[in-house]
């Protein structure tokens, strides 16, 4: 397998090396003693709950580093150490220990092992990923054609801590299916055609559902990473549902992968280089993937290198796939389409920018400096009477919303500068995600992770041209968790709101009527356990938001 551009292989070995010398330097010093059990369980605990946002490695990103030297540079001690992830903080840490997700014993366990250099974490070989791969219906076995009509108007929910995906007729309201889909499943992703709803989880484990089956079901499984949080797939003409990609946070990578039967083709490493510094990062992880409609290409941003990937995989099956590397800002996470798919928007959230990709001149657009740790989700499209195109994110570290102008031909006067800011009520961020959709009139935003419990259970309904405050939606008070994630429906008429709350008590989702703004349905169901994202099947394959 060729790469054009950049060869990626044989960083691993180094790194690898560099890091061993390292942890056993460390290991020599006075560090609180853990036994190996209490080793392994603080690990798991740090693997579920803080290694997203400080590494494996600990190096830091979206959250600070946490390596015994940074703690000890800054003269944290187990207690302090312990307050911070009780208490969490005001810029989105969250309070593990206030919200009864960590006990005491376990915080301390944290706590200590924050002080302790930290443990290698496992490789992946090809073999393993080959060995996991799960073919549990044949192409020849599956339908020809669908066999339910509103196929296009179903919803996958994700039911994070339970590691189920329910699939929801979204015309009747009626459970289809619970697929079992493993650990914390983080984002679904469809195909071109929309037929095929893939998912992928926190274990690394990618599972794709066949919505033609009467009740859709997993037809494949692989196990690609340790860790991951993206999925998407070839949406390209003449390359619809040919090819999936997997973005790996650890080992950091992304995989490419038969689109309909997940059958492994391919992986290369994403270790690289800081964009700015130029200094070797082991754990540059890929974070948002978005999949042109216009070449056939990927938009991969890798996390900590602070650089945008577009990978051509047209002549994957030739063993070749080029990459363009752009060099953009730290640390990429998540983001999305302009109004005309052209350019590609993703938050850098630690240096509080959004950089702007054009995927049709493959080169960085413009860096727009907007508010505290942007977080848009995939952002929020509108096209608006004075400003043309614009895209909106929400932020974690603040309460504003910035709509950013995204027309340079028609509108070059906006063109990537914050042309509003929209202020939501209340003080603090915590806001996760934006939602529209081209038939509403509004503009949403949740807040599920600021403190206050009364903002946290929120929807926050903006007018979409005069940007004002049209209602607050309140989670109904007999339904426990926080509001969050917004979708719409296929035709725009209703959106879905998640009650996310604990995996012992069940709890709700929500649909309101979008013309009227009052709550119409409400699922319900023992099932219905820290349901999270939910992705439309005719929104996502047209990448609708
Ligand atoms: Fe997410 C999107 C990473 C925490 C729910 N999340 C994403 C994406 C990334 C990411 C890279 C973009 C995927 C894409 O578009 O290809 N998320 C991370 C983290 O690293 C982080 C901060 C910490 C972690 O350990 O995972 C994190 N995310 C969360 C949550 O706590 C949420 C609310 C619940 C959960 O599953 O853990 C959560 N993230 C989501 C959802 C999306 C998402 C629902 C997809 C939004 C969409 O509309 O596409």
């Amino acid at each position: 397998m060729k790469v054009a551009k950049k060869l990626v292989t044989g960083l691993l070995g180094a790194a690898l090396v560099s890091f061993s010398a390292a942890t056993l330097a460390h290991a020599e010093e006075d560090v609180p003693k853990l036994t190996k059990e209490e080793m392994q369980k603080a690990s798991r605990i740090f693997f579920d709950r803080c290694a997203g946002c400080h590494g494996m490695l600990r190096k830091g990103a979206t959250g600070p580093a946490l390596t015994p030297e940074a703690l000890k540079k800054k003269g944290l001690n187990i207690p302090a150490i312990e307050a911070f992830i009780y208490n969490g903080t005001p810029g989105g840490m969250p309070d593990w220990g206030k919200q009864g997700v960590l006990t005491k014993d376990e915080i301390h366990l944290l706590a200590k092992f924050l002080l302790n250099p930290p443990p290698p974490p496992p490789l992946l070989t090809w073999k393993q990923i080959n060995d996991s791969w799960k073919l549990y219906v044949p192409l020849e076995k599956r339908p020809k054609k669908a066999a339910n009509p509103h196929w296009k108007n179903f919803f996958g929910v994700i039911l994070r801590d339970v590691g189920k995906v329910a699939i929801i007729d979204g015309t009747t309201k009626k459970l289809l299916n619970i697929v079992n889909t493993g650990f914390a499943v983080h984002i679904l992703r469809t195909s071109k055609s929309g037929r095929y709803m893939y998912s992928i989880g926190r274990d690394g484990k990618a599972t794709v559902i066949d919505l033609w089956m009467k009740k859709p079901d997993k037809v494949a499984e692989v196990k690609v990473c340790y860790d991951a949080r993206s999925i998407d797939t070839s949406k390209y003409e003449g390359y619809e549902d040919k090819y999936a990609v997997v973005g790996c946070y650890w080992p950091p990578a992304f995989v490419i992968l038969d689109g309909k039967t997940l059958k492994p083709i391919t992986r290369h490493a994403t270790s690289d280089y800081y964009y700015d510094t130029k200094d070797f990062v082991r754990e540059a992880r890929v974070a948002s993937i978005v999949a042109s409609h216009y070449d056939p290409l990927w938009v991969l941003n890798i996390k900590e290198a602070g650089q945008v990937w577009l990978v051509d995989y047209a002549n994957v099956d030739k063993g070749t796939i080029s990459i363009d590397m752009i060099d953009a800002e730290r640390y990429l996470h998540d983001g999305g389409w302009d109004l005309s798919k052209r350019y590609f928007l993703v938050a850098a959230n630690m240096r509080n920018k959004v950089v702007v990709i054009d995927t049709k001149e493959k080169k960085l657009e413009a860096i727009v400096k907007v508010g505290t740790k942007p977080h848009p989700g995939r952002g929020a499209n509108i096209d608006h009477p004075k400003y043309g195109p614009i895209w909106c994110t929400g932020h974690i570290g603040e309460n504003r919303i910035a709509c950013i102008g995204t027309d340079p031909e028609k509108h070059p006067q906006y063109a990537w500068k914050v042309v509003k800011w929209i202020e939501m009520p209340g003080v603090g961020g915590g806001n996760l995600f934006v939602k529209t959709n081209p038939n509403s009139k509004w503009l949403l935003a949740d807040r599920p992770l600021n403190p206050d419990k009364n903002l946290q259970r929120s929807i926050f309904v903006f007018d979409k041209n005069t940007f004002e405050l049209v209602k607050t939606l309140k989670v109904p008070s007999d339904i426990p968790g926080r509001a969050v994630h917004e979708e719409y429906n296929k035709d725009g008429s209703e959106f879905w709101i998640s009650v996310w709350g604990r995996k012992d008590q069940p709890t709700a989702i929500l649909i309101y009527d979008d013309k009227t703004l009052q709550l119409k349905n409400v699922i319900k169901g023992d099932w219905v356990r820290t349901p999270t994202g939910k992705f439309n099947v005719y929104n996502t394959m047209k990448d609708i938001y």
